[in-house]
């Protein structure tokens, strides 16, 4: 096998063994590059005749990249399936073509590493963008230019001849189509819940049967929020689900309880001793310990073999019965140790920060506030990512920090006490929430007739997964410099590629806290 597309790969230059770092084997990441081959094949069949595809066509296409990215699909029968389900496409709208044109991935992982570089960055990054269309989509709301970028990036990934200058301006475009992207999430998400409103969420389980859900899809929340009515089982949010609790149609249901545990990575951990089944919606499922894994679901393009599936039915009756069954914690239980804090706060979406704009521009030019930084990303365990806490911390008290993602959960129980009546440190929400906190960038710089550049705003990304990646294009897309990351660089990247975005957009690593605060406040 070889898979180097996320930040924990082996000796930060690839998985190749019997076994990827995140429990991946080498025969699902075979057929992970097989599903993606015969994706680029698809993508070839129906050059110049995308509007013949339909419906069943992007479906296939979203979920299948989906399904590739870290921490999401390692059940060969279900890659199997939807590699079933591509090959229909490719019959239906070209019924000779077979499986001739299905691309062979090791001529990718062979090619020139400048081409490998920039095509992997087009390949991850749109895997997740596809992770993106498909929480949109379940919501009702798709658009078709985003899924014929998806086949033309497929395409640039599976042609040969092509060199830097066909390359980049794709590279690019996969950050364009992911703003597009995420902002049509935004407005599913916000037209069908409503604005995210600043919410407490408890981090005390109480006592009786309970369901953890995980992952980012606010859709599978909404429905086992309706299904556990009445039940007499509540819900605790865990992951990157955690800004659920600040949408008003989500917040309503009064047994939405709090959030249970911390970053993905922790879960083997978490979850060890848990009297209650978890229900995993996106990425990051790590393999279960087979102490706690009849309690865990999935859903989606999630899956595991040995695993319980919920399917397109989204009938949760076994996860409920699990619940029931389990029974929960006899008293009301807080987690302690990795995140110590009885309660958080999230919900600082665009809509709340943009309705205080005016105090947040008059403290800035009072002096009060006199820098932003938006601290976010993924989480994960390799060690130097004690950063990021350190680096919240070490915060000067007349700055204001915005984050998002999983990452946060280093520092979001640290009291920053506040700024002007705002809280010195505000969780704008998931990973796609990048759109919220770019909006609040531009709506600052408009406020300042200025550039995003010229804000006294610094970015300090962390990444983890290939929705890291397309969150980074998008920033590069918008021509945002100076981003720092870390807690290392991607395998993929190339010399070369680093020096261009080093030289263009003057991207940095990470180094340590105390410097890199130095530097940004001169
Ligand atoms: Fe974290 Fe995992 Fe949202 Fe990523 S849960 S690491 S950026 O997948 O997706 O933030
Ligand atoms: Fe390795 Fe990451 Fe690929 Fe898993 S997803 S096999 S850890 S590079």
């Amino acid at each position: 096998m070889f898979c180097f597309q996320c930040e924990q790969t082996a000796k930060c230059v690839g998985c190749t063994n019997e076994m990827g770092v995140c429990g991946k084997k080498a025969d699902t990441a075979e057929l992970q590059d097989k599903l993606t081959g015969a994706l680029i094949g698809l993508a070839k069949t129906m050059e110049g005749n995308e509007d013949q595809a339909g419906d069943s066509t992007a479906a296939v296409v979203v979920e299948a990249l989906f399904a590739t990215l870290t921490n999401v699909n390692f059940d060969n029968d279900a890659l199997l399936a939807m590699m079933g389900r591509v090959d229909a496409e490719k019959q239906k709208l070209a019924p000779e073509s077979g499986e001739d044109n299905d691309y062979d991935m090791d001529k990718l992982w062979n090619a020139d590493e400048d081409i490998r570089s920039l095509k992997s960055l087009i390949l991850f990054g749109i895997r997740g963008v596809a992770a993106y269309a498909y929480h949109a989509a379940v919501l009702g709301y798709t658009d078709e230019a985003i899924h014929n970028f998806l086949y033309k990036a497929l395409r640039a990934v599976g042609t040969d001849d092509w060199g830097m200058d066909e390359l980049l301006p794709i590279v690019l475009e996969v950050g364009e189509v992911n703003l597009a992207c995420m902002a049509l999430l935004d407005k599913a998400n916000t037209e069908t819940f409503g604005h995210p409103e600043p919410t407490e969420v408890s981090q005390t389980v109480e006592k009786g049967p309970f369901v953890v859900i995980s992952g980012h899809d606010l859709h599978d929340l909404k429905l086992l929020l309706e299904q556990t009515e009445g039940k007499g089982v509540n819900v605790y949010t865990h992951g990157e689900m955690l800004p659920a609790h600040a949408y008003p149609e989500l917040k309503k249901h009064s047994h939405l309880k709090g959030n249970f545990g911390t970053a993905w990575q922790n879960q083997q951990k978490e979850f060890a001793d848990l009297p209650a089944p978890v229900l995993f919606t996106t990425n990051c499922l790590m393999t279960p310990k087979e102490s706690y894994a009849d309690r865990v679901f999935t859903t989606d393009a999630v899956g595991y073999p040995g695993l319980q599936h919920i399917g397109s039915d989204k009938d949760f009756s076994p996860v409920i019965e699990k619940a029931l069954e389990l029974g929960g914690f006899d008293d009301d239980t807080t987690l302690s140790g990795i995140n110590s804090g009885d309660a958080v706060t999230t919900g600082f979406a665009r809509n709340t920060v943009m309705s205080v704009a005016e105090t947040v521009i008059d403290a800035v030019k009072a002096g009060a506030i006199k820098h932003f930084f938006l601290v976010g990303g993924c989480d994960g365990s390799r060690p130097g990512r004690n950063y990021y806490t350190e680096f919240v911390e070490q915060t000067p008290k007349d700055t204001v920090v915005l984050t998002l993602a999983c990452g946060k959960y280093r520092f979001n129980d640290l009291d920053l006490g506040t700024i002007g009546g705002l809280p010195r440190l505000m969780d704008v929400g998931q990973c796609n929430d990048a759109y919220s906190a770019i909006q609040i960038a531009l709506a600052l710089a408009d406020a300042f007739d200025c550039g995003v550049n010229d804000l006294p705003l610094s970015m300090v990304l962390s990444w983890y997964e290939q929705k890291a990646v397309c969150i980074l294009l998008t920033l590069l897309h918008l021509g945002i410099t100076g981003i720092r990351l870390g807690p290392t660089l991607p395998a993929f990247i190339s010399p070369n590629v680093l020096n261009f975005l080093v030289e263009k957009y003057h991207i940095a690593p990470i180094t340590t806290p105390e410097e890199d605060l130095k530097a940004i406040l001169g």
